[in-house]
């Protein structure tokens, strides 16, 4: 930190700004920035550190410890301050008690006191005059509440009308229905919250991303432009999250004037300090600033203004600004006294300038957040800021909250004595009966209290209720084409080969040419769109860029150039999976927020999704997303040398732990159709809040046609893709299951069962292993409770099937091991486990053990272990000698 410097002569200062007022006042900002980046570069130049630009050239980062906006600047507030301190104090109360209430009733459930207690008046002066609701015109402003701050919106919400009492009450105990969900979930409470924050830092990136495809659907002309913005409540720990500030280039490169970033730095996060050896606002300022953010600070709130009014050679800003958060923690929780100390310590000018405040007066220097005329300051600057804005508001964690105020413990703060909150209501000026207090028990004024006519009115003049979720009854949904329409695919690559990926391409350019869906389709890729051979779409659709294409791209004379548009389809992320996981969820949210439905498809290397990026992956499943991600270049095997980071053996046995998660893994490209066909119409056509995961490989074989009535199999999960022949009466018989790019190896192993051991096998198409476990576990289920079901499909296929069973995938065995329930014969299973390595795919089979001959060895030591069977050890032996598989070889999951 460069240390900051006391004025040594604050007449030759003046005389310094004068000269920069005059030069601004006549020649205007442009020559006056000039000048002054001339100073900045001579002060560099002559080697003088200047804050915020160490060794650097460039802006300063950071400003002094100020609030941005002046009290000279700062506009009329135009609203009943008074009524909304009231409203605003009731809501706390009734936040507070609705916690300490379920912490008596349910014990365990929790609830946060704190984080909403330094976060009310942001949100207070945000639903008194900004925050927009949909309308008939409008699907109205997209907020981001802090997701641990849910308190404060059920207690507006109640306020309001829109929850009554019993809900209250049933705050985080949701299992018996009407509970209030402990956080911001679309999927628990579908018609109040828009979009799932608590899981830090998501929140923020989602935001950006957000604001970024408003831009798109109207650079794209499928909405009017709007001024329509997005806020985001983000705590000032939940910066620490990568996500939360790794994408904060792309909305200043973008010019985004759309979004509001609001830090509620109450300085705290759960455990302790966020900076307690330094400052977070300040840290903060400087890489918003850095990266080109528009900054609002609103560190003090107005009983401040006098004193820097008073403090006319800035001493006391310059001493703020050497001040740790630790320190002012700490005198905030001890008291005027504290505060003198800290504040003039042995610094006579400051003790003079601090002499007539009593220490009750500096007691009452209160923060920035807490004010709404310092916090409507910011926020009327911000929506009209002409790119990204932030507004780091300081407050106190727990503000109110007496024994929890600043401390430390305030994040886990759940209970307060009865003085304690008769000192709250004082404070606040609520006065509440004796039997209030002590219950405590909510409070709901008479519907004639002025507060409550005023809070009506507010939300009227912004159109309504927030948060609010709303997909309106008549959307006009486009119609989803028949599976005729992918007839190229269904028919097989004849002689060609092509891998699963370009048949995915191909069904692709079918959807965006098709004059319904076409234009609802919004493709996303992270960098590889080269990789899995879908750059026509660069020409074909054009990538989505706000300023178009201001260079001539250097392939031009290409067929397949690298064409930037503003109208572009193709959203084309650079190296960045959560971002495009961010866009994912806006378009395929966008139903909701928009009123428009899109179909995002999102393509990827299958090992950076669930793995990497399965948080967003799980909100989006919270926040209802309809849409594709495609695991390309997907399996353990088919990637041949990339190796262990790349080669994904784990994607499908994850997805199928993602409640609304449709996973499939099929090996020939009619599957995929049908799988993107069905997807079509569940998300489209029945409106089910699901998305799809499929993955798609790169190894390249001939795609056989479709063969009749396989298709609701493919959708179920199986289906017999090639029936064994029986040749002699005492043939043995065996049930393979394979599944995506091991399917393959699958039906090559029962050709040599036949031709070798004379075993004829029956070979199934597994597309989902996930699908077939949901739906066994469901009869299951139904079966324990006596209930009448039907059998899973599993058991309808395997029914009066002879022979053992044995599954192979490019996946680990807890994959196929779903399904092990539904399965009366018995049931081996072959997988990629352990870690991925570069080599052939063929060699890569054969060290996982689930290339063709292993699974004959493991069929005929199936059969082997059957009564009354033919098959022996000795044949397996003979089996492994015959493929000369190594017995002796490590087994490659033992590490
Ligand atoms: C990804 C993630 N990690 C951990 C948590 C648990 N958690 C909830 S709130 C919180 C502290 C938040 O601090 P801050 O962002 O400063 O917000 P404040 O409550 O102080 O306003 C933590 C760690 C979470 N919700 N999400």
């Amino acid at each position: 930190m460069v240390k900051n410097l006391l004025d040594g002569d604050p007449i030759e200062t003046r005389e310094w700004l004068d000269a920069f007022a005059s030069l601004l006042a006549a020649s205007g900002p442009d020559r006056a920035r000039f000048v002054a980046e001339q100073l900045f570069e001579a002060a560099l130049q002559a080697g003088v550190a200047l804050a915020g630009v160490e060794g650097a050239t460039g802006h300063l980062l950071q400003t002094p410890c100020r609030n941005t906006i002046p009290p000279s600047a700062e506009p009329d507030y135009p609203g009943d301050l008074a009524l909304e301190a009231r409203i605003e104090a009731i809501n706390r109360w009734n936040a507070m008690v609705m916690v300490l209430r379920a912490k008596k009733s349910a014990g365990g459930v929790g609830g946060h006191l704190s984080s909403y207690a330094s976060i009310a008046t942001l949100y207070e002066v945000g639903m008194n005059h900004f925050f927009r609701a949909g309308s008939a015109d409008s699907p109205g402003d997209m907020i981001y509440f802090q997701g641990h701050s849910a308190e404060g919106n059920y207690a507006r919400a109640f306020l309001e009308g829109r929850l009554i009492r019993e809900q209250l009450e049933k705050f985080r105990q949701e299992t018996d229905g009407q509970g209030l969900s402990s956080y911001p979930h679309p999927w628990l409470m579908p018609d109040f919250w828009q979009f799932a924050t608590v899981s830090l830092g998501l929140g923020p990136l989602q935001a950006i991303y957000q604001a970024r495809f408003l831009k798109y659907l109207e650079n794209r002309g499928l909405l009017a432009p709007s001024d329509r913005k997005v806020w985001v409540f983000a705590g000032d720990g939940e910066m620490d999250e990568v996500e939360s500030v790794g994408a904060l280039t792309v909305a200043s490169r973008e010019k985004l004037n759309n979004i509001i970033y609001v830090v509620n730095c109450n300085l705290q996060r759960l455990d302790g300090l966020v900076r307690g050896n330094g400052q977070i606002i300040q840290e903060l300022e400087g890489v918003f600033r850095g990266a080109g953010w528009h900054v609002i600070k609103v560190l003090w709130d107005s009983h401040w203004d006098v004193l820097f009014e008073q403090d006319k050679t800035g001493r006391l800003v310059v001493r703020l600004s050497e001040i740790l958060d630790g320190q002012l923690q700490h005198a905030s929780v001890h008291g005027g006294a504290a505060m003198r100390e800290l504040l003039s310590a042995d610094d006579a000018e400051l003790q003079a300038l601090l002499s007539n405040y009593s220490d009750e007066d500096l007691a009452r220097l209160g923060r920035g957040a807490h004010d709404p005329v310092k916090v409507y300051a910011a926020y009327q600057a911000a929506v009209q800021q002409e790119g990204p804005v932030v507004i780091l508001a300081q407050g106190i964690k727990g503000h109110g909250v007496s024994s929890a105020e600043g401390r430390n413990i305030a994040h886990n703060q759940l209970e307060m004595s009865t003085d304690e909150l008769k000192a709250f209501c004082e404070r606040f000026g609520l006065a509440l009966s004796d039997e209030q207090l002590q219950g405590p028990d909510y409070y709901l004024p008479d519907t004639n209290d002025p507060a409550l006519q005023y809070l009506q009115e507010r939300r009227k003049a912004l159109n309504g209720w927030l948060p609010a979720r709303s997909v309106p009854q008549n959307l006009s949904m486009p119609a989803v084409l028949p599976l005729s329409a992918f007839e190229s695919v269904l028919k097989g690559s004849g002689e060609r080969t092509a891998s699963t990926t370009m048949v995915f391409s191909r069904i692709l350019n079918i959807l965006l040419k098709d004059g319904a869906l076409g234009k609802h389709i919004v493709p996303i890729f992270s960098d590889e769109v080269r990789t899995f051979g879908m750059e026509t779409l660069f020409r074909q659709i054009g990538i989505y860029s706000p300023s178009g294409q201001q260079y001539i791209p250097e392939d031009r004379d290409q067929l397949v150039y690298y064409h930037e548009s503003t109208d572009g389809q193709l959203l084309e992320e650079g190296i960045t999976e959560a971002g495009c996981m961010a866009s994912f969820i806006a378009a395929a949210t966008s139903s909701s927020v928009h009123h428009l439905p899109m179909i995002p498809f999102f393509t990827y290397y299958s090992m950076f999704g669930f793995q990497r990026v399965g948080d967003l992956i799980w909100a989006a499943g919270d926040m209802r997303a309809r849409g594709f991600l495609i695991g390309a270049t997907a399996g353990r095997t088919t990637l041949e040398g990339e190796g262990l980071q790349h080669q994904d053996g784990s994607s499908l046995l994850i997805a199928s732990t993602f409640p609304t998660c449709r996973a499939y893994d099929p090996a020939f490209g009619y599957e995929m159709a049908v799988l993107i066909r069905k997807g079509l119409s569940d998300m489209v056509e029945q409106q089910k809040d699901v998305f799809y995961y499929i993955t798609a490989m790169n190894e390249k074989y001939v795609q056989p046609p479709m063969p009749e009535d396989v298709e609701e199999g493919i959708c179920r999960g199986m289906y017999l893709v090639r029936e064994g022949r029986e040749e002699g009466q005492k043939a043995q018989r065996v049930q393979l299951l394979g599944s995506g790019a091991i399917l393959r190896e699958v039906l090559a192993a029962a050709d040599l069962l036949q031709q070798d051991f004379g075993v004829v096998a029956d070979v199934w198409s597994v597309t989902s292993f996930g699908e077939l476990r949901r739906e066994g576990e469901s009869a299951l289920r139904a079966r324990r409770f006596g209930k009448e079901t039907g059998m899973p499909w599993i058991e309808v296929c395997l029914s009066g099937r002879a022979g053992p069973v044995i599954a192979a995938t490019d996946y680990v065995r807890a994959l196929p091991d779903l399904v092990r329930p539904y399965i009366g014969q018995s049931y081996t299973v072959l997988g990629t486990d352990g870690f991925g390595r570069s080599d052939t795919r063929e060699k890569l089979r054969r060290f996982f053990e689930v290339d063709r001959f292993n699974i004959v060895i493991a069929a005929l030591h199936a059969l082997s272990e059957e009564n009354g069977t033919v098959v022996t050890t000795d044949t397996v032996r003979e089996a492994v000698k015959k493929y000369h598989v190594d017995a002796d070889a490590p087994n490659p999951w033992d590490v």
